[in-house]
């Protein structure tokens, strides 16, 4: 019995192991029959094998089993290396057995050759095919490069993971964009972010913790930027401001950005992505100087509201990189975020910016209960369902501050794909719950 398990991936394979015999296994991509000799090209994670097929020299039932074969269906191929130059990778294969695992049916959902570009709705329908095009793979290939750069980065600086409920009784940010679900005899939902126990975990004596977890919204809109589920890399760090946790989240950027460069390059290059690393420290922009440059593009806000997405588009268009916005109004942050002690109208909050939307928001946060109190009645949140978060700020709480990055967004900083959707396996959003 011949041992039927893979010995190397595609990308394994040189010139220089002409003559050995490998098995290697994976998709059907093309099959070209040309008479005297036929070409059928495999794909596998790491990339393609040519198998030739000299019709003199295969068995001719082998050699008919290979050019039947159907696009895209499994197999596996023993076969002897020979240099090729003209071939991917300098090399072709001689087949001397082939097994078929999988036979795929026709007509096939989408095109997987490039040759035919299909729209996103039907990619995303059938994401197992369209993951299969390299440029597209490539994408969570970064992910996960980018995901474990995070962790080194963060445990390096003496940050500790920790996991916190996604089911919950009260709302984090604002009462209106949550999930309802039943939770037994009880009204709950699911969790708009990780706020209130990375806060409650700063009374642990933990100090530094982050989380990367799935954060659910109930936003309606519907834009290039916003998922209803996301991933959220969120940090905590107690006796720290503000300034502390910005120049964390700065080197943080720098760290991935240069790490997935380095660690990603035919990925970037089957995406055809230039990524510049950025130097830091990045720009503090003053939230007033921020709506002068959106005034300047002709997009008008007045002090105190929110910047709209054209404006936060303009200022990116000025800049040009990464960027922070600081020294916020008070009243348009959340009740958590720490109002400027000799400026009350200001606050210690911070956005940070990427030319085309925002990336992350953070702040100092209040760590007195009084202020803390406050601030929940003057956003009309009652202090009594917050109970459980309030008694952590009653027993010893030191001065913290914190940021939440969205992973997708950081994924698409970092591929140039401009809508969200790209780079999320199977996104969540207002008009699709399936696949
Ligand atoms: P915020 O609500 O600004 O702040 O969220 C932080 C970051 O998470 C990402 N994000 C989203 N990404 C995709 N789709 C969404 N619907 C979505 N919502 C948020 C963005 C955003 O900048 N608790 C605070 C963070 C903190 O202060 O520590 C918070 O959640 O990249």
């Amino acid at each position: 019995m011949k041992d039927w398990r893979r010995t190397h991936y595609s990308g394994e394979i040189t010139p220089e192991m002409e003559g050995s015999e490998v098995v290697v296994a994976g998709w059907i991509h093309e099959v070209r029959d040309l008479g005297g000799v036929a070409f059928v090209v495999l794909r596998d994670r790491e990339g393609k094998a040519q198998i030739t097929i000299p019709k003199k020299k295969v068995p001719e039932e082998l050699a008919e089993k290979m050019t039947s074969l159907v696009r895209e269906s499994v197999v596996m191929v023993r076969g002897n290396i020979q240099k090729d130059e003209r071939a991917p990778g300098n090399f072709e294969l001689i087949p001397n057995d082939m097994k078929i695992l999988s036979e795929s049916k026709t007509p096939l959902p989408m095109d997987v050759s490039g040759k035919v570009n299909a729209e996103l709705d039907t990619r995303l329908n059938s994401r197992y095919m369209d993951l299969r095009k390299p440029e597209i793979n490539a994408i969570f290939k970064i992910r996960s490069v980018a995901l474990t750069e995070v962790r080194n980065y963060l445990e390096s600086q003496g940050y500790i993971e920790i996991t916190t409920p996604k089911m919950v009784a009260t709302a984090t940010e604002g009462g209106t964009d949550l999930f309802p679900i039943s939770y037994f005899e009880k009204e709950a939902f699911l969790n708009q972010s990780p706020q209130l126990f990375k806060q409650i975990m700063m009374a642990s004596g933990l100090d530094k913790v982050y989380e990367i977890g799935p954060i659910f919204r109930a936003e309606e809109h519907d834009t290039n930027r916003h998922l209803n589920e996301s991933i959220s890399i969120d940090i905590e760090s107690a006796f720290s401001d503000h300034n502390d946790v910005m120049k964390l989240l700065e080197e943080m950027i720098h760290h991935v950005t240069k790490n997935v460069e380095e660690r990603c390059q035919s990925e970037l290059r089957a995406l055809e992505h230039n990524l510049i690393v950025p130097e830091t420290p990045f720009e503090r922009i003053k939230y007033e100087e921020a709506i002068d440059i959106a005034g300047d593009h002709g997009v008008e806000v007045v002090w105190g509201d929110d910047i709209p997405t054209a404006g936060e588009k303009a200022v990116g268009e000025e800049i040009g990189t990464y960027y922070y916005i600081v020294d916020w109004p008070s009243e348009i942050k959340p009740f958590y975020a720490l109002p400027e002690p000799e400026n009350q109208e200001l606050s210690r909050a911070f956005d940070l910016m990427h030319p085309r939307f925002e990336l992350s928001s953070g702040a100092q946060r209040v760590h007195k209960i009084k202020l803390l109190e406050k601030r929940m009645l003057n956003q009309d949140l009652d202090p009594e369902d917050f109970e459980f978060y309030l008694n952590a700020f009653r027993y010893g709480m030191p001065p913290h501050a914190g940021w939440g990055v969205g992973a997708e967004r950081l994924l698409m900083a970092l591929t140039g794909k401009k809508n969200i959707r790209e780079v999320t396996l199977f996104p969540r959003d207002r008009n699709r719950l399936t696949p």
